[in-house]
């Protein structure tokens, strides 16, 4: 059954099955705002760029339906990631929990969790989550290794994790809202992984290798190509190690 209810002054409600999150809250945006739409079940999950997620049952898919300026998506990308890594640390206190540019989160360099920001009707934004809570996908295709809570340790539920996990993006947005993205970019940059290390940064139709110098105010990666600047507001990154 469909239930609906109120957590942390968000309107809730939790479907026993969808295709995807993401795709009834924008159905919604025509009627609602600050709205989490949660389902057990997700059966056509999406990533970003018409790639799948795999859902299984116990993982946490959401979807934050919400007014917020156009201009400034890239903000939310970046507080949500950090709102989601830093919740995932305090469920894993031991686990290194880093976020790989731009959205993903790793623990032990093993991806947990994804973000998919699309836009709804009259200027809402729906922020869709997926965290593997107790099981990740073992499937050939996948770029990079994956994991799930339980997998490291730690049995919890998709909705106390949701909880803590709604506190921490609330207090990461007031921050942005009172000191904005500088403060942001700072705190992800001590967060993400590979900073001042040789990564590759993989294009459609290029792939470039680098130092990650960090990230700008709009959230774009800073990669210093043999004292060159260049800058990337896509692409697939991979960790090559060490500077020397
Ligand atoms: C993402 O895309 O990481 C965004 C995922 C957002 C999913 C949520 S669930 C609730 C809401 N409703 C939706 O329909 N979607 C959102 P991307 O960066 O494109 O990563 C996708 C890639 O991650 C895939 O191509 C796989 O390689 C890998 N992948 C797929 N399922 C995964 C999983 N469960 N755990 C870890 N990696 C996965």
């Amino acid at each position: 059954m469909t239930e609906v209810s109120e957590i942390y002054s968000w309107k809730w409600i939790d479907y026993k099955e969808l295709g995807s999150t993401n795709d009834e809250a924008i159905l919604l945006s025509k009627s609602e705002n600050k709205l989490i739409v949660t389902s057990r079940v997700q059966t056509k999950g999406k990533g970003r760029l018409g790639r799948k997620w795999e859902s299984f049952e116990g993982n946490l898919f959401m979807s934050m339906l919400m007014s917020w300026p156009f201009s400034e998506n890239n903000a939310l990308v970046f507080i949500t990631g950090l709102a989601l890594q830093q919740t995932i640390k305090k469920v894993l206190p031991q686990a290194d929990v880093k976020i790989k540019w731009p959205n993903d989160v790793l623990v032990n360099d093993k991806k947990i969790s994804g973000i998919l920001l699309e836009t709804g009707e009259q200027e809402k934004i729906v922020v869709g989550i997926g965290v593997n809570i107790k099981k990740s996908p073992k499937i050939e295709n996948i770029i990079y290794p994956t994991t799930s809570l339980f997998e490291e340790g730690i049995n919890i539920d998709r909705v106390d994790f949701m909880k803590k996990f709604i506190s921490s993006f609330e207090e990461i947005k007031s921050i942005y809202l009172k000191k904005g993205m500088d403060k942001i970019v700072k705190i992800w940059q001590a967060e993400a992984k590979g900073i001042g290390e040789k990564i590759k940064i993989k294009l459609l139709n290029k792939e470039e290798t680098g130092i990650f110098r960090g990230i700008d105010n709009n959230g774009r990666l800073i990669l210093n190509v043999n004292g060159n600047i260049q800058i990337y507001n896509a692409g697939e990154v991979f960790f090559i190690g060490k500077k020397n």
